[in-house]
């Protein structure tokens, strides 16, 4: 794999600056000896692609664990276990929908074909499906159910299509890179509009005893031509795995990273190391504090728009287990993890397992109705709207403030230290900030600090290094009128799409 994918963006460097390579993803070039201050600025004008941006905008999306391992309670299945284990006896992907419609999230992953090789569409490359289950007598079709409940929601469609298949017999052959191609033609045609494609690292040995050779192009060539708008996630260039599956990104989360050999061999070493633990830390690069800093980018050959999505299960396994059913993530863990995921310029992916009925049981509605409550009461005032700025803040201002994250505030042009001041007319107490950059245009804060006037001076009440989409701070509560934002160091002039500063309720004070 790594030699493959590496040289796809290799390529891509190798080209003019910013050019659209091999379909798959444009890198920007960094000359040999290029000054830093020239490769800073380069790094500020990368930007997303357009499906980038749609999917950077979801903020947070959820993923369906559904198939054999729910019936066999496992989370990697074996092979050669019988299609009769499949039965669902109330599966209604409209209650699967349903919640995640109402927790607030705008796209679904569904896993199609886990490790196990079991499809949950009915698909003519294989018996190995759902055609051979008692479910609705052979005749279900999991994957069509799921894309109506979605499209009824509003809900954007993701699949989850395993590389790695320890039921094909053709596993670890040249072959089975043509089955998977056609495994994923059914599902990027047969189901309408998809948003994302997601592939684990995972990367078995075959029945011949040997590793698979992904023909990752060749799968990356295919979702351009079929789903252009679709992102390609983790093993794909589009969306990066944060490195964890605890639910918690960095605090210092760049977009904008180098494109290097090891990053994408990482994944591959490290996204199958523990089954069902649901929480492992994987070792290495990945998992580095900070993956795009200037001493990243000092050596790195090329970069590109890479962004971070933080998936994390609400049970400790991936796929339902009963005895799971009272460890189930509190409403306060998941609105700490989404300080941790969505607070820090990732988009959350929470697993939402359906049980042996089909359904998401109730628990998990419960953990999820609450989280949606706690987050509504949080975000519900922003103390900051109507403020007035300080002359010297340039043009705009008020921009910040307002509730539309298209338009923004920036500074004059160079300036990449500035402060942005404000009055907010009364004196208020709030202990959270939240900050989001016009990311369209690329990711530049390096560094900042909210400061407030108390006592007759500025003090600080919270500081941190990267925004990018979004980035939320919470800190022991402050009361002040005079608040004002410094930006410290910035890769060029920041453009700052939305500041919200909120009082937490206490359900959301968790992790703290
Ligand atoms: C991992 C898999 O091994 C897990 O079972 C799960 O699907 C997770 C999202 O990705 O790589």
């Amino acid at each position: 794999m790594k030699p493959i994918l590496f040289a796809v963006l290799l390529l891509a460097v190798t080209d003019a600056a910013g050019a659209q390579t091999a379909g798959v993803t444009p890198v920007t070039a960094i000359s040999p000896g290029e000054s830093l201050d020239s490769i800073l600025r380069k790094a500020a004008h990368v930007r997303p692609s357009p499906r980038q941006v749609a999917w950077q905008e979801l903020e947070f999306t959820c993923f369906i664990h559904f198939g054999m391992n729910t019936f066999t309670n496992r989370e990697w299945g074996e092979k050669g276990t019988s299609p009769e284990h499949f039965n669902p006896t109330a599966l209604d992907a409209r209650q699967w929908a349903r919640t995640a419609k109402a927790a607030g999230a705008g796209l679904m992953v569904m896993v199609a074909k886990h490790h196990d090789g079991f499809c949950l569409w009915p698909s003519r490359y294989t018996d190995y499906t759902v055609a051979a289950s008692p479910w609705k007598n052979g005749k279900g079709d999991v994957i069509a159910e799921v894309a109506a409940a979605c499209r009824e929601y509003g809900l954007k469609l993701g699949v989850y299509l395993s590389p790695w298949d320890i039921n094909s017999p053709i596993y670890g052959t040249d072959a089975y890179n043509t089955h998977f191609k056609n495994q994923l033609r059914e599902l990027l045609t047969n189901y309408g509009e998809m948003s994302e494609v997601w592939f684990d690292g995972a990367n078995g040995e075959g029945p011949n005893g040997k590793r698979q050779v992904y023909d990752w192009p060749g799968y990356y060539r295919l979702i351009r031509e079929l789903r252009p708008d679709a992102v390609i996630a983790v093993m794909g260039p589009d969306v990066r795995w944060v490195g964890t599956e605890s639910g918690y990104g960095r605090e210092t989360e760049w977009s904008v990273i180098p494109a290097t050999p090891d990053m994408l061999d990482e994944i591959a070493r490290n996204s199958q190391q523990a089954a069902g633990s649901g929480t492992f830390t994987p070792p290495g690069n990945m998992m580095e504090e900070d993956l795009g800093g200037r001493e990243k980018l000092k050596t790195a050959r090329g970069f590109f728009w890479y962004p971070s999505e933080v998936d994390v299960s609400i049970r400790p396994g991936w796929f339902y287990h009963a005895d799971q059913d009272t460890l189930v993530k509190t409403p306060e863990k998941l609105v700490d993890i989404w300080f941790s995921s969505v607070g820090r310029n990732s988009v959350l992916l929470l697993n939402i397992p359906p049980d042996k009925r089909g359904l998401i049981h109730e628990n998990d509605v419960e953990s999820l109705r609450g989280m949606q409550a706690i987050l509504d009461a949080t975000f519900r005032t922003n103390l900051a709207a109507g403020a007035r700025f300080a002359s010297g803040a340039g043009k705009g201002a008020d921009k910040a403030v307002d509730d539309d994250p298209r338009t923004f505030w920036a500074p004059e042009p160079g300036a990449v230290a500035v402060d942005l001041e404000m009055d907010l007319g009364v004196v208020k107490t709030f202990d959270c900030l939240k900050l989001m950059e016009n990311f369209r245009n690329g990711q530049r804060v390096e560094s900042f600090i909210l400061e407030t006037w108390t006592g007759g001076a500025w003090k600080e009440a919270a500081k941190g290094t990267t925004i990018g989409y979004q980035r939320l701070l919470r800190f022991s509560p402050v009361t002040a009128r005079r608040v004002r934002l410094r930006i410290l160091d910035s890769r060029d002039t920041p453009e700052i799409a939305f500041l919200g500063l909120y009082r937490l309720p206490d359900g959301a004070k968790e992790g703290m």
